[in-house]
């Protein structure tokens, strides 16, 4: 320690602070944070902003063209660089701060690591109110940024120079903690950026971080073993937790050791290869039917760094085994102890290695891993009828197997909402881990193609394809246009239903009438006819319509060639999703309605109940 300091604004120290964290990737020393997304205006650009002028050659700045999209960039590039490095979000005050709480939230979920430094109004108040400001009337304390407070693992209010010190020490602890890790709010009171402090030098000594990878206790790490030496049907759930972890070759070892078939939530899909025969598909909701088949059987589930959210879980009915087991392989509780589960409390690389240790030459049983091959067998020839492509209005798993075929399980698929996720949970065929990049904790519409932007930015080198809806497209897509300005290739597919698809299906499967959620069915004078490709084109992507699969494969054939973004669009039909597979959601349907449909569908919503285990 020594006692010099450095006279610099709050701004300034944030900014130099930040190009001194660093870590070490595959031998490699890097900057930790990746870079800022900067939209600025008045609460940021004074000070933060002419701060990261200062430092533009350490720590890029990326101009975006809407906060959300932008943090939303930002968090995708953390989840595809497996939350060992991560990004900043700097927003005005007001509607540029609560543009990113959505993004905040979908951070939160995911527990991925992002770092949000909207605006704040004056500590000092002296020229309130501030435009944008939202004014209190019962309490002077409260700002716009308030609303982060929930969807925060850590918010902090910079109402004074020096307490950037403290703040950003707490700061670096959740954004690198595997169990605390989330999103990260300072709210920079517009005044402080550009107030002057003397920084310890210290304070912008280089720092390297390492991620940390939790031991399990001696006690649960006894009661796991037990619990699956005891088991003859085991399965294993392979979470999100398992790519952040590194964990994917562990798990490959203990399953083939051990005999345990693998399925794969949304978030933890490409932790095996599609075609390792172990690998039995996605689980759940949209699960293949081998998974589900076994989940349906399994006596004992080790559950490794999965939220066990209801699309794994079928609404807690698909584990239907008598005295059936849950073992949760987790860094934090909350997340391991879900329904009882057994708790494991280890980072998934290490508790799997231990796991396999303890367990010596147990396996599970001969017939159990004989019912778990002739599944997947049945469930490959499912998956194949349902992607080959005919010569009618194609269904979105005809345009997932051309995509497949066309750029396949090399590319990165980006995707986040509507029915694609389903479908791709079920069909697409991920290669290495980290391929398949799916949000699908808070399946946010329009997080698809400014997700793919940050993709890109954390693995510059990959394919990186997008698949996204007409309804996602339209909500957020203007971050085509900062790929296009960074040369930072994307290739987008949007499939056009002329509406919500997926929510039209959902509504009549629980009895509704369809009611505004394909365009024809909604409120109009004049039924829109989008041209997505010459939209895409007005902000420089390469765009084209095309009008069957064949096309499609041969378009993006193409597009693998073009140097700048690309958008292709080709209509589907918004009534077939994939049949096989799959399993009962909870979704309440109503009591009493005076529809005989809704009364119908609320008979057998009565009776799916019963099989929902509390
Ligand atoms: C921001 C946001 N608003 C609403 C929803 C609810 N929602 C889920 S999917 C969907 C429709 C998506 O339409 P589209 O992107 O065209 O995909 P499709 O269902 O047609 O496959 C809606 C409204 C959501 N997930 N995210
Ligand atoms: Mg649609």
């Amino acid at each position: 320690m020594t006692n010099t300091t450095i006279r610099l604004t709050m701004a300034q120290a944030l900014a130099r602070f930040m190009t001194r964290q660093m870590t070490i990737i595959d031998g490699e020393k890097l900057p930790i944070f990746g870079g800022v997304f900067a939209i600025f205006g008045h609460g940021n650009v004074a000070g933060f902003g002419e701060a990261l002028y200062q430092v533009r050659d350490e720590l890029p700045t990326y101009r975006a063209h809407n906060e959300q999209g932008m943090a939303h960039a930002a968090i995708a590039f953390a989840k595809a660089s497996f939350r060992r490095r991560f990004m900043a979000a700097t927003s005005s005050i007001g509607p540029g701060a609560t543009n990113m709480v959505t993004a905040a939230a979908l951070a939160h979920v995911n527990r991925l690591p992002v770092l949000l430094l909207p605006g704040d109004v004056f500590a000092n108040r002296a020229p309130d109110p501030v435009l944008q400001q939202v004014e209190s009337f019962q309490d002077g304390t409260v700002s716009a940024n308030d609303v982060f407070r929930p969807v925060s693992r850590y918010f902090d209010r910079i109402t004074r120079p020096e307490q950037i010190i403290p703040a950003l020490n707490r700061a670096m602890q959740v954004l690198t903690d595997p169990a605390e890790c989330g999103p990260v709010t300072l709210a920079l009171c517009q005044d402080v950026q550009a107030e002057a402090y003397d920084y310890p030098e210290d304070f912008f000594a280089e720092r390297v971080w390492t991620p940390r990878r939790p031991m399990p206790d001696v006690n649960e790490l006894e009661a796991a073993v037990a619990a699956i030496r005891a088991s003859r049907k085991p399965v294993i759930i392979a979470g999100g937790g398992v790519l952040y972890s590194g964990a994917a070759e562990g798990l490959r070892a203990f399953a083939e050791r051990h005999g345990v078939p693998v399925m794969e939530t949304n978030a933890g899909k490409s932790s095996l290869p599609h075609d390792h025969p172990l690998n039995m598909g996605s689980v759940g909701v949209t699960g293949s039917s081998a998974s589900n088949l076994l989940a349906e059987q399994a006596d004992l589930v080790l559950a490794v760094g999965s939220r066990l959210q209801d699309f794994t879980t079928g609404s807690w009915a698909l584990f239907k085994a008598d005295g059936v087991k849950i073992v949760g392989l987790n860094t934090q509780l909350f997340d391991a102890s879900k329904h009882r589960a057994l708790p494991l409390i280890a980072d998934a690389k290490a508790g799997l290695d231990l796991l396999d240790g303890k367990l010596g030459p147990w396996h599970a049983s001969d017939a159990w891993q004989a019912t778990a091959k002739a599944a997947k067998t049945d469930w490959l020839q499912a998956a194949k009828a349902v992607t080959d492509p005919t010569n009618e209005l194609p269904s979105d798993a005809q345009v997932i197997g051309a995509v497949a075929r066309a750029r396949g399980s090399a590319a990165t698929l980006v995707c986040a909402s509507g029915g694609l996720p389903g479908e791709l949970h079920k069909l697409w065929p991920a290669g290495a881990p980290g391929s398949y990049h799916m949000e699908y904790g808070y399946s946010t519409m329009g997080y698809e193609i400014a997700g793919g932007l940050g993709v890109k930015l954390a693995k510059p080198h990959d394919d990186v394809i997008v698949m996204l809806g007409d309804g996602s497209y339209m909500m957020m897509n203007s971050e085509i246009a900062s790929s296009v300005m960074l040369g930072a290739k994307l290739t987008i597919v949007v499939l056009d239903n002329r509406g919500f698809g997926c929510i039209n299906r959902l509504q009549m499967a629980t009895g509704g009438a369809n009611f505004n959620n394909l365009l024809k069915d909604t409120k109009h004078e004049v039924l829109p006819e989008i041209d997505f490709a010459a939209h895409a084109a007005a902000m420089g992507a390469w765009a084209r319509k095309v009008f069957s699969v064949s096309e499609l494969e041969s378009a993006l054939r193409e597009a693998e060639k073009v140097e700048r973004t690309t958008v292709l669009v080709i209509d589907t039909d918004p009534l077939i999703s994939t049949e096989a597979g799959g399993h009962w959601w909870d979704v309440a349907v109503p009591e009493v309605s005076v529809r005989p449909q809704v009364n119908a569908a609320r008979r057998e919503y009565e009776d799916a109940l019963k099989g929902q285990r509390l």
